[in-house]
């Protein structure tokens, strides 16, 4: 497997992603201020011209939560998501979702200073509600489904992580910043993540 990355970008979630599944892959950084995501050839394989991808094959994934699903998929002995049909399966895909369909979209309105918008036509709503979101989806103790770590916990945690990080979050409550430490206390998070970030 090829893995298409740039250290300081959302590909430290994949990357973290397939420390924790311990699977061997070719990784391979481009500097997307260099342009090295512009080419023609990098292109064809993602339009978007963005990182991660993984290339498995004949397959080329991309989109960070997509790669982290596609991957517990594939290694099912690693324990890294609930049974398909599961009722836990039900409540995983919605911490693979919301993420990158819900949350993201809010903060970045937020932080481009966009107020006027059809809360109710656009799929974040308010601000408020994200908030309220991120608090009841957030575990008091253990991981998003439960004892077990999932890939729930990399898409979910690591995007709360981002969050927090980069100020979108600039309350977060007690019980979002221990479970943020929990998740930066991973060994395969602190391999993947810069020093700077622990
Ligand atoms: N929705 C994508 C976003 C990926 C993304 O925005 N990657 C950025 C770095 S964090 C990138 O490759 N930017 C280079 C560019 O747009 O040219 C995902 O979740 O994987």
């Amino acid at each position: 497997m090829k893995h298409y990355y740039n250290p300081m970008s959302r590909a430290v979630t994949t990357h973290w992603m397939l420390l924790e599944l311990g699977v061997d892959h070719e990784q391979i950084t481009l500097d997307y201020l260099k342009g090295e995501t512009a080419t023609p050839e990098y292109r064809a394989i993602n339009p978007m011209g963005k990182v991660p991808v993984l290339v498995d094959g004949e397959v080329a994934v991309t989109e960070a939560a997509a790669i982290c699903s596609y991957l517990a998929d594939k290694f099912p002995e690693k324990g890294l998501a609930p049974e398909p049909g599961s009722a836990a399966r039900g409540e995983y895909y919605r911490y693979l979702f919301v993420p990158g369909t819900t949350l993201e979209p809010m903060f970045t309105i937020r932080s481009l200073g966009v107020e006027d918008y059809p809360v109710q036509s656009v799929g974040f709503g308010d601000m408020d509600r994200c908030l309220a979101t991120i608090e009841a989806m957030t575990p008091e103790s253990g991981w998003a489904l439960g004892d077990r770590f999932t890939t729930a916990d990399i898409v979910f945690g690591g995007f709360l992580d981002f969050a927090v990080q980069f100020g979108w979050l600039e309350a977060p409550s007690a019980k979002v910043s221990a479970y943020v430490r929990r998740i930066k206390d991973r060994p395969a998070y602190r391999e993947s993540h810069d020093p700077s970030w622990h």
